[in-house]
């Protein structure tokens, strides 16, 4: 019996138990994927930590993007002018941020597809540009007609000590798409630092997560489906 199971549950090999090791198949795979189900809404953000772009900053490096720019990916500079930071100081998420200065006060935006009516929550990351003053960077973020301000302290930060804060803001959408947009509030080339972007759905329908009976259940129906290919076997 032992030996039998051991030679059925064997997928490498073919014949005449294909439609058995088909049903064992399918019930791991079942039961694999309701265990997998991800528990988190979908970021509605396209490159919101800033990792790809058409530009390639060196190690210790920064590049400089004006009004216009869509160098990168998924996002538009919208006044001014913002520095594309490599390594030049530590990132909050993966290896790349925003200094929302130029040279300038700049800004960054990006639109992406909402449903009228529903509540949006704006997640990101914030700290500032360590090099000189302001001490106190101020910067916009606004959707939906709607904005707050936020501020970031550098005393006692560095560019190996960022100091980065998470914030969040909500917005109800107005429209079918939605710009979202952070916009640097002081002219100065030492502006507010951003990264990790995310804007979720808040009234989006919880993801799929099966009673643990359920779960229990197409176990046992996986172990039923065994069982009974086994005594067709016999
Ligand atoms: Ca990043
Ligand atoms: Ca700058």
């Amino acid at each position: 019996m032992t030996q039998k199971l051991a030679k059925l549950i064997d997928l490498r090999g073919g014949g005449k138990h294909s439609l058995l090791k088909l049903s064992i198949a399918s019930s791991v795979l079942a039961v694999s994927a309701l265990i997998v189900t991800p528990v988190q809404a979908a970021n509605l953000i396209k490159n919101g930590s800033f990792e790809t772009a058409t530009v390639n900053p060196n190690p210790g490096d920064f590049i400089r993007l004006d009004a216009g720019s869509t160098a990168i990916t998924g996002w538009t500079v919208s006044q001014g002018t913002i520095d594309y930071i490599g390594t030049y100081w530590q990132a909050s998420e993966g290896s790349r941020n925003l200094d929302l200065s130029g040279a300038n006060a700049g800004g960054i935006q990006q639109t992406f597809n909402t449903t009228v009516g529903e509540t949006y929550r704006v997640t990101f990351d914030l700290a500032g540009n360590t090099d000189y003053s302001p001490t106190i960077k101020e910067m916009r973020v606004s959707a939906g007609g709607n904005s707050a301000d936020f501020s970031f302290d550098i005393t006692g930060k560095s560019r190996s000590n960022m100091g980065w804060v998470s914030k969040s803001w909500g917005f109800t959408a107005t429209g079918t798409t939605t710009t979202l947009s952070f916009l640097n509030l002081v002219d100065t080339p030492y502006g507010p630092a951003l990264d990790n972007v995310s804007v979720i759905a808040l009234s989006s329908p919880p993801p799929s997560i099966p009673e643990p009976s359920s779960v229990l259940g197409l176990l046992s129906l996986g172990v039923l489906g065994i069982g009974s290919a086994l005594k067709r076997q016999s």
